[in-house]
């Protein structure tokens, strides 16, 4: 069965033999089989007919058959193929090997039987597999395959890859397209990159699809090379790999999405350089935009209102306006900018918030405050919540302006109502007041709001953060930061720098703030800390949590060593209506602990919690306490404690950040509590442990109230304590 020989240049020669052959009358159907389907691969018609001619039946249906499967008519293939029997082994073989071919299983079966241990069973295989996978029988399919794979087959790879990319299996997809990758040649590479591309792009694997993509590339005509150089500048971005992808970039012609697609990314990591560069190959208004856009940032004003001009007409024209009148406003030319956001045009500016908010900004400043507030509530309504706390303070102030006017009426209720608070953000605010005062108040009656930032007012910036307990070292990084910010030009003016500090602290605890979860039952939370920091008080008010929310809880007295300790943590189990393990006041803590989880264990506790004692004689038996507790839990119940909660008091300043250290050494701290943020102006404390330490903070207190423990959201955070009033 020399027709399941491979297609190359071999062939040529191949063909001329068989030629031969069958003009000696010698080997059978082969030769014929071969050469239909040599010369059918090359659109040779009239050789086809004339080997046709040729035959006499039954090997004249059976090729009749083969043609017709060749043109894709499998239906007429299989009629043909319905009166054609082969009458000895070869001939049975090949019209059995047809019927497989046309989708009947059975007749590789068959095949396979007559010649059982052959040099074509694995191709019969390979064939077979392909049926099954079109007809969606891949398992089966797979069981035929599996004697083949030890020959490290390529084609072999490629079919189960595809196989179990059809039943859903990635993994297992993945693996056997990638050894056809390394060990491969030829169609099969190139197919197997394909679905690899496929593949690596659903799940979003940049990197893997822009490799797949270049097997792909190596042997691309040029009109193919162009597409897939397009997906390949595609790969590279989303992977980040900015450089790469320039530079492919450039070999490409008409490219004007990909080198937008590009500007973009670098104006995001804030490029500015590169990103200009790239609005540059955009050209044409959207190009003069994202240029203007870009000066801007830079504090290039006159430079970008100039480039802007060029994107006035045409589809920009809106965001170029926009862009144009932030210029104004930055350069101080408040009414020029309120003239050009006017020129936008209602529609315009609904569809565009953040215009509308400078629009608000500017008629505020040029004393039409009726204007200021239809536009900053405009503003409102259509931003993000994060954006929308921007044009607070913008409402507050319209609110002050409309005080007393007969326009009041009209407009202080929608305000009012905009600007009430959650009762969460509310009880934040109550919470960080001092912090607030200490802080973001101070900065702005020393800095003021307008003005260009001197060296003085980045001291007194420093000052001030290091007095409200920011700490030296996370100060340092945050003016650090600032000075970047500044070199690079991106921030203007007071308002500019009180905006950059804002969002660096809101950066650094953003990658502090963790989340207290619970896993499966019996969880067991350990709460430790010194004396004092309230401990007690979190475990009561978790315990009340976490019983609303209709959860078994189960509290340990852990503090044996003072009685009141016990009789504190009892007062607040009665109190919550949740039961609690005690033992003798200055027995041992682990036997309590053995004891309760036990119970938890066994009465099928949702989450168990700890409570710890904050003092012993010396710091060392505390410590060695702490680690018998945890190794004992662990002992009893693998895992626990699954959380241990280390609770600072922000009232101790830099203490904390040295308790945490302290803690850590001895037990596997995994979450932050930071209590009573309410009773200090020194609540930047919060900010160096965001700064220094690399466990998660993930509660802060903030009054003695049961509902006074959030969890802390860093963006609510810094909204509460940078909101002046
Ligand atoms: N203002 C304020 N007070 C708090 C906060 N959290 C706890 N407290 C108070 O801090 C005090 C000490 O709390 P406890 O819970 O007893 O502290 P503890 O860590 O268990 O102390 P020891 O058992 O002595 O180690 C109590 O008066 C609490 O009400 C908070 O967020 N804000
Ligand atoms: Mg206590």
């Amino acid at each position: 069965m020399a027709i399941l020989n491979r297609g190359g240049k071999a062939q040529e020669k191949e063909a001329k033999r068989w030629e031969k052959e069958i003009k000696r009358g010698k080997g059978g159907w082969d030769p014929y089989f071969s050469l239909v389907r040599f010369y059918h691969g090359r659109g040779d018609k009239e050789k086809v007919s004339a080997l046709l001619e040729k035959a006499r039946p039954p090997l004249k249906g059976a090729l009749e058959a083969y043609v017709a499967y060749l043109e894709g008519h499998s239906d007429k293939a299989r009629g043909l193929l319905a009166g054609v029997e082969g009458d000895k082994r070869e001939p049975q073989a090949w019209v059995a090997f047809l019927k497989g071919l046309l989708g009947d299983v059975q007749g590789f079966k068959e095949c396979l039987s007559l010649y059982p241990r052959h040099s074509w069973t694995r191709e019969i295989k390979l064939f077979m597999g392909r049926v099954l996978l079109e007809e969606g029988r891949g398992e089966e399919a797979l069981g035929h395959l599996m004697s083949l794979e030890s020959e490290r087959d390529p084609q072999v790879y490629l079919l189960m890859g595809k196989i179990y990319h059809q039943m859903g299996n990635l993994l297992a997809a993945r693996n056997y397209l990638d050894r056809v990758l390394s060990a491969g040649q030829g169609d099969e590479k190139r197919e197997a990159a394909a679905l690899v591309v496929r593949l690596a792009r659903q799940k979003e694997e940049w990197d893997k699809v822009a490799s797949a993509l270049k097997v792909l590339l190596q042997e691309a005509d040029p009109q193919e090379a162009q597409n897939l150089k397009e997906e390949l500048v595609e790969a590279l971005i989303k992977g980040g790999r900015i450089r790469e992808a320039r530079k492919v970039l450039e070999e490409l012609e008409d490219a004007r999405e990909l080198w937008t697609m590009l500007a973009r990314v670098l104006e995001e990591r804030r490029d500015w350089g590169e990103a200009l560069e790239a609005w540059e190959k955009v050209g044409g208004s959207q190009g003069d935009l994202g240029r203007g856009r870009v000066l801007l940032a830079l504090g290039k004003t006159g430079e970008a209102r100039e480039v802007l001009k060029g994107a006035l007409e045409g589809d920009a024209r809106d965001q170029a306006l926009y862009l144009m009148a932030q210029g104004a406003w930055v350069e101080g030319e408040g009414q020029e900018c309120l003239r050009l956001l006017r020129e936008m045009g209602e529609e315009s500016l609904k569809r565009l918030p953040h215009g509308a908010h400078l629009l608000s900004r500017a008629a505020l400043e040029a004393g039409e405050v009726e204007e200021a507030a239809r536009w900053a509530l405009e503003a409102f309504q259509a931003l993000s919540p994060d954006e929308q706390r921007q044009v607070k303070p913008v409402l507050k102030r319209i609110r002050k302006a409309l005080d007393g006017t007969p326009e009041a009426k009209k407009w202080l209720p929608l305000i009012e109502e905009v600007l009430k608070e959650s009762p969460f953000l509310q009880r934040l605010k109550d919470g960080l007041l001092k912090s607030r005062h200490s802080i973001a108040k101070r900065l702005e009656e020393t800095l003021g709001i307008k003005g260009e930032v001197t060296r003085e007012d980045l001291e007194r910036i420093e000052e001030i953060l290091i007095s409200a307990d920011v700490g030296v070292e996370t100060t340092d990084k945050l003016m650090k930061a600032l000075e970047k910010r500044m070199a690079r030009g991106e921030v203007r003016g007071k308002e500019g720098i009180m905006a950059a500090l804002r969002d660096e602290i809101l950066r650094l605890l953003q990658g502090a703030q963790g989340r207290l979860e619970l896993g499966p039952p019996p969880w067991v939370i350990m709460v430790v800390g010194v004396n004092g920091t309230g401990k007690t008080t979190t475990i009561a008010k978790l315990a009340r949590r976490f019983a609303n929310e209709g959860r078994k809880v189960l509290l340990v007295a852990g503090d044996t060593f003072r009685a009141a300790a016990i009789e504190q943590l009892e007062i607040w189990a009665d109190r919550v209506g949740v039961p609690m393990v005690k033992h003798q006041p200055g027995s041992h803590p682990s036997g309590v602990v053995y004891d309760a989880l036990q119970a938890a264990r066994a009465r099928g506790y949702d989450v168990t919690i700890i409570d710890t004692a904050g003092r012993l004689h010396t710091k060392v038996n505390l410590m060695e306490e702490l680690k018998k507790m945890a190794r004992v839990a662990s002992k009893e119940l693998p895992g626990a404690p699954h959380e241990t909660l280390l609770v600072l008091d922000a009232t101790t300043g830099q203490n904390a950040l040295s308790q945490a250290r302290l803690f850590s050494q001895a037990v596997p701290v995994t979450g932050l509590v930071l209590t009573k943020l309410d009773g200090t102006a020194k609540g930047g404390i919060i900010i160096a442990i965001a700064g220094e330490l690399s466990i998660p903070i993930k509660l802060i207190g903030v009054g003695e109230g049961m509902d006074d423990l959030q969890d802390f959201d860093a963006e609510a955070f810094v909204e509460a304590l940078f909101e002046v009033d």
